[in-house]
């Protein structure tokens, strides 16, 4: 069977190159391992046969000869223990890359969502522009945080990582946003990361998912 991640098969153009599997894909292209895609039609997701195996009826889940998972951060941890170029090279530093990993999802990517969704769901409401300022206070707090950890550093820890990637894709929603611009070393760190061809490879990638399910 081999390596297969989820994805939908099309998503509205302003989503494309944001859905999620971008993650798992990047983190595979890096490692250099084939997968296929397991493409959603439209309500696929809501299905008992999809729930099995991401209970929440998002994408991406992953499953290989061995395991069926599903949540992004859990995936790349499992997928840079496949790879020599992804795997910790000791128990501090599988350490660090777990904690980083969470702390993307759990400290940054929330702060992040709450910057920018309200506008991309909600357009035109009036409640978005009066949150705005307050989300983005929220967002300065954790970019000053990182500002902090990464001077002097290229990456969250000794080497590129799954870390970096989860933190990568959180961050480049902000990309547009005035707010990122006040924290070079974390703009830069980013760009560092977006960089990489693997990120373009797993773009590309997604991307190409979508075109081939071009609605007619
Ligand atoms: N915490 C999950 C979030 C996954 C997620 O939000 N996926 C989006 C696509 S980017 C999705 O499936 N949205 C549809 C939904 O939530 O019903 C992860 O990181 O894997």
């Amino acid at each position: 069977m081999g390596i297969v991640i989820s994805t939908f098969e099309w998503v509205p153009p302003f989503a494309q190159g944001w859905v999620r599997d971008l993650r798992p894909r990047w983190a595979l292209a890096e490692a250099g391992l084939p997968y296929e895609v397991n493409t959603l039609a439209r309500g696929e997701g809501d299905g008992a046969a999809y729930r099995g195996w991401q209970p929440f009826g998002q994408v991406p889940a992953y499953r290989d000869d061995t395991v069926e998972m599903f949540e992004s951060g859990a995936i790349l941890l499992h997928i840079s223990q496949m790879s020599d170029v992804l795997r910790p090279r000791s128990e501090q530093e599988a350490a660090q890359v777990s904690a980083w990993v969470f702390a993307a999802l759990n400290s940054v990517e929330p702060r992040v969502d709450n910057l920018i969704l309200p506008a991309v769901f909600h357009p035109g409401e009036d409640w978005v522009e009066g949150f705005r300022p307050v989300a983005e206070r929220l967002v300065e707090f954790r970019l000053k945080s990182l500002t902090g950890w990464l001077e002097g550093r290229t990456w969250l820890t000794d080497r590129f990582s799954v870390a970096d990637i989860v933190m990568a894709t959180v961050l480049r929603a902000l990309q547009e946003e005035p707010v990122l611009g006040r924290y070079p070393v974390v703009k830069a760190y980013l760009d560092r990361c977006l960089a990489r061809p693997a990120f373009a490879e797993a773009m590309e990638a997604q991307l190409a998912t979508f075109r081939a399910h071009e609605p007619a």
